[in-house]
């Protein structure tokens, strides 16, 4: 699933880790790719709802947070920060990190939690209308190393953790996952849930990720012939009353017209997080090759590096926004027992 959720996911709750010491300068570190253009965000668009070019050095509070560390997915305590660095040729751009080595992993489920991870949200959410587009351009820093799940997706939560009604969420996403991009049969991966009821208290296990077609479906995608993840790619979704359609450097490589097309507000987000092993992890994206720190001194930073991010309307028309709003703090997730994916 998801970025966030085949896993477990702890506690949901912001932090105000913005600003700091932002760097920047330094190489970036990715490796040349296809050509994609390098700073084609459109700001004055017809449509335009968010765009950010992440330029500047340091992350816009007024439209982006940093989840804390109250939130974990599988090996991974969240609660990093993202960096910002600038290439040779000029491109500037956020990096989400992940690191190696996690300071404190005897406070986390039974020290099961070994990697500290980044997740960056928008602070806004928008209404579908008459359909929204999200685009990004991504890269990874280190994509031969197996292990690692890095995303950019769209997400929504209602409903009350335990209560009535349940917490529900609605998703989309665009994931990269290192291990099948390092097979003999390459894929990338996406996912699309619609008012999906997590494990939590009354829910019994809440949905299951494997045995709820009309919630939920998450599909390999064999990689296209422009995509090559070390270098920069575009992954654009366009979100409409009826269809969901996924694009990597405008190519399309999924469309979804069932039930499962979310319904409420969207808000965007990007993290970076290691996978789990079976039977609780997710198989596709684990790999015993990443290997945790034990130390600062020996932590490894990996990281999804983004450019910059271009939401629009896709008719041009106003569209409605509203704050992302997030349940009471979770003390358990969703349990990944059985789930293999497609
Ligand atoms: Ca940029």
């Amino acid at each position: 699933m998801s970025s966030l959720h085949k896993s477990v996911r702890k506690a949901l709750g912001f932090s105000t880790l913005l600003g700091g010491a932002l760097l920047l300068g330094g190489c970036g570190g990715g490796g040349s790719g296809p050509s994609v253009p390098a700073t084609p965000v459109p700001t004055t668009a017809p449509g335009t709802l968010l765009a950010d070019e992440f330029n500047s050095g340091s992350l816009d509070g007024k439209r982006w947070t940093v989840l804390g560390s109250t939130l974990n997915i599988q090996r991974t305590q969240m609660g990093n920060t993202p960096s910002f660095a600038q290439d040779s040729d000029g491109t500037r751009y956020m990096r989400v990190k992940l690191d190696s080595y996690l300071p404190t992993p005897s406070v986390r489920d039974g020290n099961s939690l070994e990697f500290l991870g980044t997740e960056v949200g928008g602070t806004m959410r928008f209404a579908r209308g008459n359909g929204v587009s999200f685009e990004s351009r991504m890269r990874l820093s280190a994509p031969n190393q197996a292990g690692m799940v890095a995303a950019m997706f769209l997400y929504s939560e209602k409903g009350i953790y335990g209560g009535t009604p349940p917490l529900l969420l609605d998703e989309i996403d665009h994931e990269l996952l290192t291990t099948p991009l390092n097979s003999g049969s390459p894929y990338t991966w996406t996912n699309i849930y619609n008012d999906f009821i997590l494990h939590q208290p009354g829910q019994g296990s809440g949905d299951s990720y494997v045995n709820n077609p009309t919630k939920t479906e998450g599909l390999p995608e064999p990689i296209i012939a422009t995509f090559n993840p070390s270098g920069w790619n575009t992954y654009r979704i366009e979100w409409k009353a009826g269809s969901v359609q996924w694009f990597i450097n405008d190519t399309l490589i999924r469309t979804d017209t069932s039930a499962r097309v979310p319904d409420d507000a969207l808000g965007v987000r990007f993290n970076i997080w290691a996978a789990s092993a079976p039977p609780t992890g997710w198989a596709a994206a684990f790999s015993d090759t990443l290997k945790a720190a034990t130390s600062a001194a020996d932590n490894k930073t990996y990281s999804l590096d983004v450019d910059w991010i271009h939401v629009k309307s896709l008719d041009g028309s106003a569209a409605t926004t509203s704050p992302l709003v997030f349940s009471a703090p979770r003390t358990s997730g969703a349990p990944m027992a059985g789930y293999k994916g497609k």
